[in-house]
């Protein structure tokens, strides 16, 4: 059926109907639910934001969908969202019912999630304002919930699109703080069935700097949410700066702050500043056709407009207003203030004690101006609707938009589209993301109250030449830069990174992977300076060794050997190897002799000399390591799963056991373990049952340490420590703050404490070419020799090999 709407709602973006379709996820649908009083049916009224005027067109266009809340707790599966009627001309007026996706909160649900999480701790966080931030762990778990039922939803909607077509890629649009952590939950369970989707998200509010972000307490799982996209969008530059620094500092991601890209596992995240518009020729429109709705033409109008929040700066702005009117008594009855507030999360006690102040501070600065004829704040606090406003922003003199901090600021934008007569003045606040790209603005802090009171009285006094350029400029800005545009920028940049696969060889000459030197040399060479010895610590599967179906097959590439035998030569660097597998295997593996070499997690060491530690394991338990061995090859060892036996060690293998039987075969061969009275851990396709004991990679670590340096070593040695699995994790906590760790690991949601990340075995081959070049490279050390022998030093160091190629 081929949809007829005024050109105005259409989205202009180019579709092909066969291979795409937007589904968007917002907190809320496009439009509010309410039921009709006689019919007790559920009817659709508009909501007529920005982000609804832009998108909603673009969603009808493609014939996509939209997920979100219904916006009212008592409504459940059984209410039917009904279609729009037929007067209906909103945006949202094409969009099917079948198009809806409606998710259902129930009260508790809502009060939790939504004021209690979002509005309680993310909104303050995430705009700086870390003291009204509350933090509890119930809010947080009803959040990650919610989360997953937006994810359930999405993944219908997704399915419904996919029946479509059977070349359908469904675009994933997903919006603001309420749904951080949707990207990672939907990317596991699309790779779970094979399934492909683009993934965006548009941040609406700021990102916090790094020393702010830090203080929440689930701030990595916020990151690794946000990271199951292929992009990320926010308003400015600054904001995507904060996000990938709070990647790189917490998760130890690499990112490249030029292209905007995070190297997350083997994925590239591309990051993109996108500041938001408005339907620009609609408020000018609604500018052009509204009545006047103030009548007193001798006074200068200066106007606020707000939700009623606290980072809006409101209270400050009024202060700043009294201030005036104390200093500049001559423009007593010349102006009038309009403040119009929108009630906002009014359940929420610190926005009820926020109205609260209004009044008070309101009723002090008329009490004390106001005249027979003249009350110099006139307060509306309520919903005005667009075309009212409209009104308003056409016949102010002044528009104070002056937040503490707010992530773009659309009234800033509506004041300016709607300024087509008399041009007026804006005062912004640079806190506001408008303020980054709305220049011709006046500028100034809103905490400076003696500051924005002169500002008022300048602006009341700048001469017409002045405001109509500065105005102008601003127009015509927000006119090409409008919501559409918006929009349109974000789908651009989204399709963009379906080229962004590193392996692509488009991408090779650009992209973080390729970078990798550069990025070592930022945060190695500090590290590793000119210390006197680097001793490299490095776990062999999946680190220096690509992981394969049996560990027989698990190669040490030949490259990375050479580059390991060559380090190993040089005399000031220390190599170990520590593995899980027997000592004598992983030397047969890697086969260079003048290493030290750790088997069995670290249980058992062999020195570069012959000599060899063992930790001492109770020897009880070689008759119930014996029991065990038999129970799990009766029990557990068929489809392609055996067991490995290395003395009280047992290795359980299911690499090659098909997906659909590995989880009964796991329970049970946990459930041996376990009541054999062995400790069972997690290792790459497989389990790892040993005698409880104490000792583990991180102690073996820092045995190894000890014997090859002597007791003082941290104050000598700079330690790189590199692994990918849980049992690494132990040796990178053990040295945390002692060495440099990484992480190898590709798949999401791993947790570490590792300093950095690295996405696979290349990564870390390429770590050790840059560690060899510095190693070769830098100047020589000056120790306790004699000034001739420095020199002596100098000129072995001369002889010495210049890049990692000549030796
Ligand atoms: P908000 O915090 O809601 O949005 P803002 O950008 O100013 O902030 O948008 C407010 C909207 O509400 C405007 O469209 C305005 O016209 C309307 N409005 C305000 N007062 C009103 C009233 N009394 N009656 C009717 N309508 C009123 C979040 C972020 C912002 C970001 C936007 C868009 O906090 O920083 O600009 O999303 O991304």
């Amino acid at each position: 059926m081929e949809l007829n709407f005024p050109q105005e709602l259409k989205s202009g973006i180019e579709w092909n109907p066969s291979r795409e379709r937007l589904i968007v996820v917002s907190n809320r649908l496009p439009f509010v639910l309410k039921r009709d009083e006689s019919t007790g049916k559920l009817i659709r009224k508009s909501s007529a934001g920005g982000l609804v005027t832009a998108v909603a067109p673009v969603v009808v266009d493609c014939g996509g969908r939209w997920v979100g809340w219904t916006g009212d707790c008592s409504l459940s599966v059984d209410d039917e969202i009904p279609e729009a009627s037929e007067e209906d001309t909103t945006p949202t007026a094409g969009l099917l019912k079948h198009q809806v996706v409606p998710v259902y909160l129930n009260q508790q649900q809502f009060n939790s999630y939504y004021n209690g999480c979002c509005n309680g701790t993310l909104w303050p966080l995430f705009h700086s304002m870390s003291d009204r931030a509350v933090y509890s762990s119930e809010y947080w778990q009803d959040y990650i919930q919610v989360n997953q039922l937006f994810a359930d939803k999405t993944l219908e909607a997704m399915e419904l699109s996919k029946k479509e077509g059977p070349d359908i890629v469904p675009l994933i649009w997903i919006h603001d703080y309420h749904l951080t952590l949707m990207p990672s939950i939907l990317r596991q369970a699309l790779s779970e069935k094979n399934s492909n989707a683009l993934l965006g998200f548009f941040l609406h509010i700021p990102f916090p700097p790094w020393d702010i972000f830090r203080l929440l307490p689930w701030d990595d799982e916020i990151l690794l949410g946000l990271l199951g996209c292929d992009m990320i969008g926010f308003h400015i530059e600054d904001y995507c700066i904060n996000f990938m620094d709070c990647c790189h500092r917490r998760l130890g991601c690499r990112i490249d702050r030029k292209n905007l890209l995070v190297e997350y596992g083997n994925r590239l995240v591309k990051i993109a500043a996108l500041p938001i518009g408005i339907p620009f020729d609609r408020f000018q429109r609604m500018a052009e056709e509204a009545p006047r709705l103030v009548k007193e033409k001798r006074q200068k109008i200066i106007l606020g407009v707000d939700r009623l929040d606290y980072t809006k700066g409101l209270v400050h702005r009024l202060k700043a207003f009294e201030r005036f009117l104390e200093k500049h008594p001559e423009h007593i009855e010349k102006v009038i203030f309009i403040q119009i507030a929108v009630p906002s999360r009014t359940d929420v006690k610190e926005y009820q004690e926020l109205k609260e102040e209004m009044d008070q501070v309101i009723g002090r600065i008329n009490g004390r101006f106001s005249t027979a004829n003249w009350s110099p704040i006139r307060y509306i606090y309520g919903c005005v609707s667009q075309a009212e406003l409209a009104a308003y922003y056409r016949d102010a003199f002044i528009a104070m938009v002056t937040p503490l901090r707010d992530g773009m600021n659309l009234v800033a934008k509506e004041f300016v589209a709607c300024q087509i007569e008399e041009p007026g003045v804006l005062i912004l606040s640079p806190f506001a993301g408008a303020g980054e790209t709305m220049q011709e603005a006046l500028l100034i802090n809103p905490y400076k109250i003696d500051d924005v009171a002169e500002l008022i009285c300048s602006a009341l006094e700048m001469p017409r030449d002045e405001r109509e350029v500065r105005m102008k400029n601003l127009r015509r800005r927000e006119k090409v830069n409008n919501v559409d545009a918006w929009a349109q920028a974000f789908l651009k940049t989204i399709r963009s990174t379906t080229s962004m696969d590193p392996e692509s060889d488009s991408k090779k000459g650009s992209c973080l992977m390729s970078s990798a030197m550069d990025d070592y040399d930022e945060y190695l060479s500090k590290y590793v300076g000119n210390a006197e010895k680097l001793a490299l610590l490095l776990d062999y599967d999946g680190t220096l060794a690509p992981l394969a179906p049996h560990p027989d097959l698990a190669i040490l590439p030949n490259e990375t050997r050479k580059i390991l035998q060559r380090l190993s030569n040089c005399p000031d660097v220390y190599v170990s190897i520590i593995s899980n597998r027997s000592v004598d295997n992983v030397k047969k593996m890697v086969g260079i002799e003048n290493i030290t070499y750790a088997g069995k997690n670290g249980l058992e060491i062999l020195h570069p000399d012959g000599t060899k530690f063992v930790y001492p394991l109770p020897v009880e338990y070689e008759d119930k390591v014996r029991c065990l061995l038999r129970k799990l090859q009766e029990e557990v060892c068929h489809d392609g799963a055996w067991v490995e036996h290395k003395g009280l060690l047992l290795t359980y293998h299911y690499s090659e056991t098909v997906m659909h039987l590995r989880t009964g075969l796991i329970k049970r061969a946990r459930e041996l373990i376990e009541s054999a009275g062995l400790v069972c851990t997690t290792a790459y396709c497989a389990l790892e049952a040993k005698p409880p004991s104490q000792w583990n990679k991180g102690q073996a670590a820092l045995y190894i340490l000890r014997t090859a340096f002597g007791v003082d070593w941290e104050e000598r040695i700079r330690i790189v420590y590199a692994g990918d699995d849980f049992t690494d994790e132990a040796a990178i906590k053990a040295l945390k703050g002692l060495a440099a760790t990484f992480r190898v690991t590709s798949t999401l949601a791993v947790k570490t404490a590792a300093d950095r990340r690295l996405a696979n075995n290349d990564s870390v081959l390429r770590m050790l070419k840059w560690i060899e070049s510095h190693m070769t490279k830098r100047k020589p050390r000056l120790t306790s020799r004699s000034s001739s022998s420095v020199l002596e030093a100098m000129d072995e160091v001369h002889q010495a090999p210049s890049s990692p190629s000549s030796a």
